[in-house]
């Protein structure tokens, strides 16, 4: 298995709750390091971009106005099968469906406010890091 690299979200939820240190542990007890992460507030425009492929799904907009509802933090992960291993602990979209252990069952809210992102493939996962940061700003 390769060292690659994935990228994560933690989102409004989980930033106004103050559990950027907690999700992060997770990510990081899980075998994940973060090689780069900034704490932002996304614009809308930024937002809409970046959840573009989910543009017709009835719940975009209230996704984007979420998304834009606090600050964010942004990270790329580096890893054995990044993206499997960052999926594998945040754990199912809607939080009633994920396994103990994970990060939705640990501190989601909701199906929306799910309180991390993750690429879902290392194609995706290239896309979403171009997205946000540029290579000098990912110290591995
Ligand atoms: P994922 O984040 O587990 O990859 P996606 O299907 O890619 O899930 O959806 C992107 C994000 O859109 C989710 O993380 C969640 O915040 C939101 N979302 C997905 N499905 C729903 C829904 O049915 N209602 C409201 N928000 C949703
Ligand atoms: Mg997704």
């Amino acid at each position: 298995m390769a060292v690659t690299r994935t990228f994560s979200i933690i989102k409004p939820d989980a930033t106004r709750r103050n559990l950027t240190g907690g999700v992060t542990k997770m990510l990081e007890d899980a075998g994940l390091r973060v090689v780069a992460s900034k704490r932002i507030q996304m614009t809308k425009e930024q937002a809409e971009g970046f959840y573009a492929v989910h543009s017709e799904r009835p719940f975009f907009n209230d996704l984007v106005s979420f998304m834009i509802s606090g600050p964010v933090v942004v990270q790329v992960l580096e890893g054995e099968d990044a993206v499997k291993a960052n999926r594998d602990i945040m754990g199912a979209t809607n939080p009633a469906d994920a396994a103990e252990g994970t990060i939705r069952k640990t501190y989601a809210e909701s199906i929306e406010a799910n309180s991390v992102h993750g690429s879902d493939s290392d194609e995706n996962a290239k896309i979403e890091i171009d997205y946000f940061f540029k290579p000098e700003e990912i110290v591995g």
